[in-house]
């Protein structure tokens, strides 16, 4: 039975791969819905992309700034996290709290998501911004943008930052009991991201 909820998963990726989700701002560290790469968005933490060294880093505010993604689904949940460093492996920091639950494909642009306060970060210190996105399955997609903390960067103008009509977001309402809640959705991360690891054996699987 488990098993057959991890095909079904694999199943459903496969059908979805054209479409996933694009971040439009800052710029991401790869193209990673180009077919002529091998990216592959089930993979975590970063779509498969590696750092290189010359890598586009975007400045983006110290006390954060502006996010715009490509979404693609009908509706998906959104976790933003931050991890500090040239080259992340820890994204300990979640910048939705509570996380998303987004409806409509199209651009979502939020102008203005703070760091959190505790962040030890000051002017110039690099940083990776991850998008995870869930669907209703468990099926987890990941990329990345990389960037540089700076005291004089801004966040997009309202010209620049325009969400598309019909896209929006809600975080998703704490229960009222906001600790038990708090801990489900730390474990569905885990066990998701597990999935989706699996969904990746499978999906490779099949296609070779
Ligand atoms: C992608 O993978 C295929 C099959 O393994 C390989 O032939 C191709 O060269 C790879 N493309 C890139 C850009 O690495
Ligand atoms: C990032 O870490 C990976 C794995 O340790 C390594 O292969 C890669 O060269 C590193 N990139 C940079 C820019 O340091
Ligand atoms: C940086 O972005 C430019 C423009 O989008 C692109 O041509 C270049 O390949 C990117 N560099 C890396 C290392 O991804
Ligand atoms: C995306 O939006 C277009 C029109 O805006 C619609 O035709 C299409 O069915 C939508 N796709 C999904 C997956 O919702
Ligand atoms: C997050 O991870 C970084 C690097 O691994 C570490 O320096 C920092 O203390 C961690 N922060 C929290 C709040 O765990
Ligand atoms: C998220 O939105 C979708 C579509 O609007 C809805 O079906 C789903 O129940 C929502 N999830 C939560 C937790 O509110
Ligand atoms: C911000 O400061 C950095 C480092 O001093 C500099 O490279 C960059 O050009 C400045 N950006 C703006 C918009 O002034
Ligand atoms: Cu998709």
């Amino acid at each position: 039975m488990v098993l057959a909820a991890f095909i079904l998963v694999a199943a459903a990726g496969a059908q979805l791969a054209s479409a996933h989700f694009g971040i439009e701002y800052p710029t991401w560290r790869a193209n990673t819905l180009s077919s002529s790469t091998n990216y592959s968005q089930w993979t975590q933490p970063c779509a498969g992309a590696p750092v290189l060294p010359d890598a586009n880093r975007t400045d983006w505010p110290l006390k954060g700034g502006s996010l715009k993604l490509d979404l693609h689904h009908a509706w998906t949940y959104i976790f933003v996290n931050l991890g500090l460093g040239v080259n992340v492996t820890n994204f300990n920091y979640t910048l939705s709290d509570p996380f998303w639950n987004s409806t409509g494909n199209g651009t979502l642009c939020v102008k203005s998501l703070p760091l959190p306060t505790n962040l030890p970060a000051t002017d110039g210190t690099k940083a990776t911004i991850q998008v995870v996105t869930l669907g209703e399955s468990g099926n987890a997609l990941y990329n990345c943008a990389d960037v540089t903390l700076r005291a004089n960067a801004t966040a997009l103008s309202d010209s620049e930052c325009v969400t598309d009509p019909g896209v929006s977001y809600v975080p998703v309402q704490q229960a009222s009991t906001a600790k038990s809640a708090g801990t489900m959705a730390s474990v569905d991360i885990v066990s998701l991201s597990a999935v989706a690891g699996l969904a990746l054996v499978f999906v490779f699987g099949m296609s070779l």
